[in-house]
């Protein structure tokens, strides 16, 4: 299986290579290239994405080291260097910018700089910080979103060259403005400049103000200079998504104590309000536990669907040690991915059908699925794992690689491989099914961002001129290289009785989800 999922990432950066090098992304179906839609700049389903900077190099080069292939990584490195640049007249969104681009540029370079070089030889001759100088640049280019706002809130498109259009929409998604904070604080860290980590915590804040007073729920789409929310839907997928993400793995990586505490009081509020269901995963009567979407200010249920981004959510429960519920949803979506071979972007839980037909090769249920085994070790998730790759081989691959379903039923297909499928959905897989790579063995404790970019986790990111440092017992205190474990009395969740709800180990060889509640899943989405 390791071996299929490595063939799956080859085929697909090859024929990106092959076919569409140095433009952002593959059509694999007319084996051709695809940069910004110029000739339509209203397009922002491709525009948001694409910029002009061969994004899929970009994107998987961390990737090809965790593969360990060396002699492609320095050259796919060196390449970046020699011919990728910022300066083009391209309008981007600042947070696909920054998670795909800034933050695969500093997975590279950290890579690079590793002393201990775990995946092999990935040093390249006479490296000068290229890769940091391009980020840094980058980021400077991102800065003008941050300008002129009167929340502090940034903008969510900038032109690289010219910087905020005249014409800019004033509304941005909570999860794109208010999930920069890794990236631009790993960028400050290493650069020893304040400026990016500044603005970007400022955004979190400035949203976090404006959470509800009596839910403690932010809404999907806010006005970034009134603060008046706009989309007033709170739930776990798309517009949220990653700002939860961020807050936690904000913490994990700096240490900063007020990112945890905003993370806890947050996963307080979704499963105060969002969660429905009975309150145990693996015991007890009632449907199983399922997020839904509800209005932030009431808590009242705003429709009956569910988004395939939301399938993230178990995975960031195992970080903060709540497996037992992680397994629960995780078997949901998966249970919903048995049914048509992909995960459709909305499903309707009342309904038992899609509401939103397609399926661009996402990873987040291949994530869930990854960090759900390194947690558990139970193989019920490299079942999981082989049913996604063989699905994905069966309904999406195509001449030159893999292609988005159009629809999930009738597996029409899409022209367009998004980058993340090479620099997620491929490295979550090959590492599902990878036990002895250096991210599980090396002894350097990993990061993923929410692209899937792999950051080590070390006190220097810890080091800040402009903060007093992260104290060094409170850093040994910190157990696992995966299950993040704050200490009991920072981190108190729900339906947790300990802060690691870790599976017993007499489980690991069952289900990790007794069968009747597995068949009543099944049911739920029509599957029996
Ligand atoms: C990725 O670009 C990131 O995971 C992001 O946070 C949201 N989801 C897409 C892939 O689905």
């Amino acid at each position: 299986m390791r071996d299929l999922a490595r063939g799956m990432f080859v085929f697909g950066y090859d024929n990106y290579m092959a076919h569409a090098f140095p433009q952002d992304e593959l059509n694999p179906i007319y084996c051709r290239g695809r940069g910004p839609d110029l000739g339509d700049p209203s397009n922002l389903n491709i525009n948001d994405v694409l910029g002009n900077y061969s994004l899929t190099l970009v994107d998987a080069l961390d990737t090809l080291a965790i593969m360990g292939n060396s002699s492609e990584f320095q050259k796919a490195v060196k390449l970046v260097i020699n011919t990728v640049s910022f300066d083009k007249d391209s309008t981007v969104q600042v947070f696909e910018a920054t998670i795909r681009v800034l933050g695969s540029l500093l997975s590279a370079h950290r890579i690079i700089t590793d002393s201990k070089q775990p995946f092999g030889d990935m040093t390249i001759k006479d490296y000068d910080n290229e890769l940091l100088h391009l980020a840094h640049d980058l980021a400077v280019r991102l800065l003008p979103a941050f300008e002129n706002t009167k929340t502090g809130i940034p903008y969510p498109r900038v032109n690289l060259k010219t910087g905020v259009p005249p014409d800019s929409n004033n509304e941005t998604c909570t999860a794109g403005a208010g999930s920069l904070l890794v990236e631009f604080g790993i960028l400050s860290r290493l650069l020893g400049d304040s400026t990016f980590e500044w603005v970007a915590r400022r955004a979190v804040k400035a949203l976090w103000n404006l959470r509800s007073n009596d839910t403690g729920l932010l809404g999907n789409v806010v006005n970034i200079q009134t603060g008046h929310w706009v989309g007033k839907q709170s739930g776990l997928g798309a517009g949220l998504d990653s700002f939860y993400e961020y807050l936690l793995k904000s913490y994990i990586l700096f240490g900063e104590k007020e990112d945890l505490e905003m993370f806890n009081a947050a996963y307080q509020s979704i499963q105060n309000y969002l969660r429905r269901g009975r309150e145990a995963c693996n015991e007890g009567e009632g449907d199983p536990p399922l997020y839904v979407n509800v209005n932030m200010f009431s808590g009242q249920l705003m429709n009956t669907w569910i988004d395939s981004l939301q399938a993230f959510f178990p995975g960031l429960q195992v970080l903060i040690g709540d497996v037992e519920d992680a397994i629960c949803l995780h078997a949901f979506y998966y249970a919903i991915w048995k049914r048509y071979g992909a995960l459709p972007e909305r499903y309707n839980w009342q309904l038992q059908a899609p509401d939103v037909l397609f399926y661009p090769l996402r990873p987040e249920l291949v994530e869930s699925t990854y960090l759900l085994y390194q947690a558990t070790k139970n193989p019920f998730y490299l079942h999981v794992g082989m049913d996604i790759l063989q699905s994905l081989e069966k309904y999406t691959k195509v001449k030159c690689g893999y292609a988005t379903l159009h629809h999930v039923i009738d597996k029409s297909k899409e022209d367009r491989m998004e980058s993340f499928f090479l620099s997620e959905t491929c490295k979550y897989l090959y590492l599902l099914f990878d036990e002895e790579n250096p991210v599980h063995k090396s002894g350097t404790r990993y990061m993923f961002t929410t692209e899937g970019h792999i950051i080590s986790v070390d006190k220097h990111l810890r080091e800040s001129p402009w903060k007093e440092f992260f104290s060094e017992d409170e850093e040994q205190e910190q157990q696992g290289k995966f299950v993040h474990r704050p200490k009991s009395q920072e981190l108190k969740v729900i339906n947790s009785s300990s802060n690691c709800n870790r599976v017993p180990d007499e489980r690991r060889y069952s289900l990790p989800l007794k069968s009747i509640y597995m068949r009543q899943i099944d049911q739920m989405v029509g599957l029996v």
